[in-house]
């Protein structure tokens, strides 16, 4: 199957949510494979962390290209990108979508913000909002542009991260459904589920529903389920675990002034070469090489 198409399954896979987990590179992405998950949300926040820039279009779209080629060489379950506002108007946004596709990127989540965007668990409140009819053409001219059917577009509604209320939420989502996007991804800051779920009460199940946890995680599986959430996202999870990683091991040699103690507590160096795929390379020197 296709990796559009295996997207497309995941967000219409009814009574049961599926979960797609965070990679910002190859080897990231590897790892969620690797672990047994269907989908990679190719996170803005995370892929701009590991260059060491900030979540606000401080890498140019292209630098994140370069990155998601690797991702998706290295993989074979689908990927969705955060392409944040899509880079600009409808035209880069259009552009994108080109791009993606020839990456056999698996789709796209834009939100409905201004470009350069902010990270919504920063002065949410603060953020402007694009309008809706901007927002709506955006989606249009990439659902026009791409070339594969299966490719999918998803519309993130800023509305209640930025305030706006539950009615402007749901008049946003209805508006980006008509316009022609495959799903809406909801995003809320708040630590409990209840704003989510008033939208979903209200949403009532009229188009795919994509949602991002990272406030609200304590709040069950089974709650997401009953309330016809189709497509979980852990959106930062091997970025932090990374960086808690990094920081421990790293001052532990700095104070040690040797690798001594954490040896046997970090990834082999063979283990690298597994997930490398060495072992190929070796196969291959022995049928090409003279
Ligand atoms: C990201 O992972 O970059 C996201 C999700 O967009 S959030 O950080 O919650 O905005
Ligand atoms: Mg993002």
């Amino acid at each position: 199957m296709k990796k559009t198409s295996k997207l497309k399954h995941l967000l219409n896979s009814p009574q049961n949510p599926d979960f797609i987990m965070e990679a910002h590179n190859g080897l990231s992405a590897k790892v969620v494979e690797e672990a047994g998950f269907k989908g990679i949300w190719a996170s803005g926040l995370s892929i701009s962390a590991t260059m060491g820039v900030r979540d606000n279009n401080e890498a140019s779209w292209t630098q994140v290209l370069d990155i998601l080629e690797f991702m998706s060489d290295a993989t074979t379950i689908p990927i969705l990108l955060d392409g944040d506002t899509g880079y600009g108007n409808f035209n880069n946004a259009r552009r994108l979508v080109k791009k993606l596709e020839q990456l056999d990127i698996a789709g796209v989540c834009i939100e409905d913000k201004i470009f350069p965007k902010t990270n919504s668990f920063i002065n949410g409140e603060a953020q402007p909002l694009a309008s809706i009819e901007e927002f709506c053409g955006k989606i249009k001219a990439m659902k026009d542009t791409q070339m594969d059917e299966d490719f999918i577009v998803v519309a993130r509604v800023e509305a209640l991260i930025a305030g706006w209320g539950l009615e402007e939420a749901l008049k946003r989502a209805e508006a980006y459904r008509q316009a022609g996007a495959d799903a809406i991804l909801i995003h809320s800051k708040k630590s409990n589920f209840n704003e989510i779920e008033a939208f979903m009460k209200e949403w009532n199940g009229r188009h795919p529903v994509v949602i991002v946890p990272t406030k609200y995680y304590s709040t069950p599986k089974e709650e997401f389920r009953r309330l016809g959430v189709n497509l979980i996202i852990w959106a930062n999870h091997n970025l932090r675990a990374s960086l808690s990683a990094m920081q421990k091991i790293t001052k532990q040699i700095l104070i040690d002034e040797s690798i001594n103690h954490v040896e046997g507590s970090i990834a082999s160096v063979e283990e690298i070469f597994r997930i490398q795929n060495a072992e190929e390379l070796q196969e291959a020197e022995k049928k090409y090489l003279p």
